[in-house]
């Protein structure tokens, strides 16, 4: 089942959304720091720390959850100082590092560092997450944005530049050929779907971000209708993901265009999900 997916190289097509998965605290607790997956995605990271939301982060939802995380993390040079070291010493296939930021400069910053890094096998530029004010997602809604974006971030880094886009935009389809104009090699699609939840005692917000991103089940015909739109409109290859938690589900995501999965809420639930769909998808062929 190997395969090269945006000029990286997978021992087979099944990998983790960023953000969904503790390499560090599962080799602890398991003795294995990525079970089942071809690689690891790490958490996006930013060039500063931040502390990330207020709680509550979480909110459940009819076929999946809310999550208003914030894109905590510890800052570009402590994780390239010690969690990436640490991640390429316990992880099973290449590290993607995700990137996240405010402004171009931001990512470039980032992508200038991970360049320079032997453990970063790959970088994914997350244009879409939907928990910060401003950058990330509102860079990923505007295909002129998108495009600058990935022409800096590509000019920075000679390894394999994927785009994780957001299906909460007007039309991802333009999104992605920006992307692939900028010198993408890959898409990751989709991000989570923008949405809340409200708390009935006050009427206000249930999370303490506001807003929040929906995944699970309930985004399945989201991301299924995005990657189809992704695959008619470049000729990148494309990470599909969006509620997979089954290998007929990643089979659903390799029909509409995709060469790759990944699964994110399924692994809270199922920490073996990734073994379970890698298999499963095996199996058939
Ligand atoms: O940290 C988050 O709140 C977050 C991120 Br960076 C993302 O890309 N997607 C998401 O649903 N949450």
């Amino acid at each position: 089942m190997s395969l090269v997916v945006g000029r990286l190289e997978l021992a087979h097509p099944v990998l983790n959304a960023s953000g969904t998965w503790d390499a560090v605290h599962a080799q602890r607790l398991f003795g294995e720091a990525n079970p089942g997956l071809a690689g690891f995605v790490t958490k996006t990271v930013t060039p500063q720390p931040r502390p990330g939301n207020p709680a509550p982060r979480i909110a459940p939802a009819l076929g999946g959850l809310i999550n208003s995380i914030g894109l905590p993390g510890p800052g570009i040079d402590a994780f390239c100082a010690t969690l990436l070291p640490e991640l390429a010493g316990i992880v099973e296939g290449p590290v993607v590092c995700s990137v996240g930021g405010f402004s171009v400069a931001d990512y470039v910053a980032s992508v200038e560092r991970l360049d320079a890094h032997p453990a970063c096998a790959a970088l994914e530029l997350n244009v879409s997450c939907p928990n910060v004010e401003s950058g990330c997602a509102s860079i990923g809604a505007d295909a002129t944005e998108t495009e600058a974006l990935v022409r800096a971030a590509r000019a920075a880094t000679t390894k394999p530049l994927w785009v994780k886009l957001s299906a909460s935009v007007s039309d991802i389809a333009e999104i992605a050929r920006a992307a692939e104009t900028g010198g993408a090699d890959a898409l990751v699609c989709i991000n989570t779907v923008k949405g809340t939840a409200v708390d009935r005692r006050t009427g206000r917000s249930w999370l303490g971000g506001g807003g929040g991103g929906l995944s699970g089940p309930a985004i399945r015909p989201v991301a299924l209708h995005a990657v189809l739109a992704c695959r008619e409109a470049t000729d990148l290859d494309i990470v599909g993901l969006g509620g997979v938690a089954t290998a007929d589900d990643a089979r659903d995501l390799l029909a509409a265009g995709a060469q790759a999965v990944a699964i994110g809420t399924m692994l809270f639930a199922d920490p073996s999900a990734a073994r379970r769909v890698r298999d499963g998808l095996a199996q058939a062929a």
